[in-house]
């Protein structure tokens, strides 16, 4: 263990390298944000010269501590770390090319650019509400492993972060749980963009953590010893801890420093040469002597040697085993057992809500996979994302596998990013469709970074009836498919919602969300040789010599099925196309996709509103859904009135052909 005691006279130089390299990479770009990494060079040294242990040549060594930059405007600090730390990828030539195209210096820290970035941060509050996720996922891991897992999550926020609403519940959560390896520097320098704090709060933020169970604590943040103090004090205290770290914005700029014109604008070249002098720092810009370079690989050195103690540990252990499978995430034993699984269905054709067909499915799943951390924003009974003989995760218990979230959806779906992004579980977590958008933000984030978490989301439509329209999502859909990236499923029964499953815990670089009734459906799949969902659309019905091609998602296929049967009693024949996932389609071949989809006259079903819907229909084409808010009635009496029907499917389909 490291002795917050012990001093480096070095330290004051290594933070000065990052000050530098901030201002200079700053001005380089004539874009960027020089004050925070300013403020918070000195306890972002202290932090890793004394605590932090990761190892350069391996940066997904599974125990290394996490560090995330929650105030990711301020991304020279992390480039100008991992450059000091000696990261292959972060050379000079990178940070010379700060928020150029092409470089992985991008504007903000973004995950998979560049090794050592473990979240994609800028979004303020994200990031420290995704670090709780990975000291959740770290107390998850302990509670399996031992020692094999027990790093620290350190955090850097800022004024930003602690505002925004989304920390609340972070904050929250991390305190009931008591995710006493979670560390939060926050960067109290008083000052944001508009200009002082005073501005737009008054929050007594030590009194907030502390009201949220955390332990609070206070240092001067350009006095190294009392930084380091704290910093002992926090990874020895069981609850999460928070430093308010008392700094000045841009220190070392002699005529900015303090004030929010330094937060993010080039300081330019009086102010740096001013700058230089202040600190003593003669060096060239980009230029860093090689003594400062030596202290900082100190750092490494003996991350590296905790990486090594770790793997004799680890190679020692029992658990060694068990825990290579959580981190392989094998999927091959939930193959076997969804196929007899869909089977069974085949044979029980079983007429239940998609919700409840997810359940179903999800107990496969779960059984079949130890990896998957379930949970729901306080909507278990309805989301049915508990299974059978799934524990819930309680303070100074984290053996079992199912969080209460509380009714936080952005707060969840951050930690959920959070414990996909640690790599040792598989997280899935429900709300109602509708309150997706209490969780975007987060949701966007994983699309962008290309993290696996799994949104399970229910009462999907007007067909969740008495709610009423504050519950039901006609818009909401549409919006989820606008994100690049995100996997929107919406299956028609129990088959395609197995299907769904599969192909949910099969997708690794990106998220999947998946839309279910609350209103149950009969099973419409008469074979399961393939997974058709991972089509994207297919043919449930027909297709030769078709007359019009019916297409729907989710509930409404039936719906479809029931229009197709009406329109062949009149002798004209319909096609049937069920759509669970446009973006699934969308990556299909050009001629599966005309194959499918025909040349006769389509008409697109779903009890939503029409955007997006012209990746499948043309201008001459149908819609059958919603044009505006829904209302409260059982789910029958509201598609009748809001005219989803298969009678009037059958209409449109006659006046089209
Ligand atoms: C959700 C969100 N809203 C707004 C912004 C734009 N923004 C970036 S930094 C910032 C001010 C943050 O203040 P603080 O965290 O105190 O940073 P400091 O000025 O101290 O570096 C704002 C509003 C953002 N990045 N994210
Ligand atoms: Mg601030």
């Amino acid at each position: 263990m490291m002795n917050a005691r012990v001093t480096s006279a070095d330290e004051r130089q290594m933070a000065n390298a990052i000050r530098a390299l901030a201002m200079d990479a700053v001005q380089a770009a004539n874009s960027g944000h020089p004050g925070m990494p300013m403020g918070m060079a000195d306890v972002a040294t202290v932090l890793f010269n004394r605590f932090v242990a990761l190892d350069v040549a391996d940066d997904k060594w599974p125990n290394r501590d996490r560090f995330v930059l929650s105030a990711g405007h301020g991304s020279m600090l992390i480039y100008a770390l991992n450059h000091l730390l000696g990261y292959d990828d972060m050379g000079l030539d990178q940070l010379r090319n700060f928020r150029q195209l092409g470089s992985r210096t991008a504007g903000h820290p973004e995950y998979g650019h560049a090794k050592g970035i473990e979240v994609t941060t800028g979004p303020l509050g994200q990031g420290i509400s995704t670090a709780v996720g990975m000291a959740l996922s770290e107390r998850l891991g302990n509670a399996r492993f031992g020692d094999l897992i027990d790093h620290f999550t350190y955090v850097i926020a800022g004024d930003g972060c602690l505002m925004e609403g989304i920390s609340h519940e972070a904050i929250d959560l991390a305190g009931h749980l008591g995710l006493g390896h979670l560390i939060v520097m926050w960067d109290d320098n008083r000052i944001t963009i508009d200009g002082d704090t005073e501005l737009s709060t008054s929050t007594d933020q030590m009194a907030r953590f502390a009201a949220s169970g955390w332990h609070v604590l206070a240092c001067d943040g350009h006095n190294p010893a009392e930084i380091a103090d704290t910093i002992e004090a926090a990874r020895n205290d069981p609850r999460p801890s928070m430093i308010a770290c008392r700094t000045i914005i841009g220190y070392g700029a002699p005529n900015k420093q303090g004030s929010h014109s330094v937060h993010g604008a080039p300081l330019g070249a009086d102010e740096i040469a001013a700058a230089r002098a202040e600190l003593g720092w003669p060096h060239a810009p980009f230029e860093i002597p090689q003594d400062v370079y030596a202290a900082w690989a100190k750092v490494a050195a003996r991350g590296a040697k905790a990486h090594a103690a770790w793997q004799a540990r680890r190679d020692g252990s029992d658990k060694r085993d068990t825990l290579d499978a959580h981190l392989a995430q094998d999927m091959a034993p939930l193959t076997t057992a969804m196929a007899a699984y869909k089977a069974q269905l085949l044979a029980d054709k079983p007429k239940v809500a998609t919700r409840k067909a997810s359940e179903m499915a999800l107990g496969v799943v779960n059984a079949a996979l130890p990896f998957t951390i379930g949970g729901s924003a306080d909507l278990t009974g309805s989301n049915l994302t508990r299974t059978k003989g799934q524990l819930p995760v309680k303070p100074g218990d984290f053996s079992g596998s199912y969080m209460h979230y509380g009714i936080r959806e952005h707060g969840m779906a951050a930690a959920m990013n959070g414990i996909a992004l640690a790599g040792l579980f598989r997280p899935y977590g429900g709300t109602f469709l509708v309150f997706a958008d209490y969780a975007r933000p987060a949701i966007r984030l994983a699309a962008l970074m290309g993290v696996p978490s799994v949104f399970v989301m229910t009462h999907d439509s007007i067909g969740l009836g008495e709610d009423g329209p504050t519950h039901q999502p006609v818009e909401t859909l549409a919006g989820l498919r606008a994100i690049p990236n995100l996997t929107v499923l919406r299956p028609a029964d129990a088959v395609e919602t197995a299907e769904a499953w599969e192909i949910a815990m099969a997708t690794t670089d990106g998220p999947v969300l998946l839309a279910l009734s609350r209103q149950g459906l009969p099973t419409l799949r008469d074979n399961v040789d393939e997974n058709q969902t991972a089509r994207g659309a297919y043919l449930l019905r027909g297709g030769d010599d078709r007359q019009v091609t019916l297409i729907a998602t989710g509930s409404e296929v039936d719906l479809a099925m029931t229009a197709a049967d009406q329109l062949g009693a009149e002798g004209i024949t319909a096609a049937v196309v069920s759509a669970p996932s446009f973006e699934l389609f969308a990556g299909q071949p050009d001629d599966y996709r005309r194959a499918t989809l025909g040349t006769a006259p389509r008409i697109g079903i779903e009890a939503a509103i029409r955007q997006g819907w012209d990746a499948m229909l043309r201008q001459k084409d149908g819609f059958v859904g919603m044009t505006g808010f829904g209302a409260s009635a059982p789910a029958p009496a509201l598609y009748a009135q809001f005219g989803i029907t298969a009678e009037a499917v059958a209409a449109k389909a006659k006046s089209l052909i």
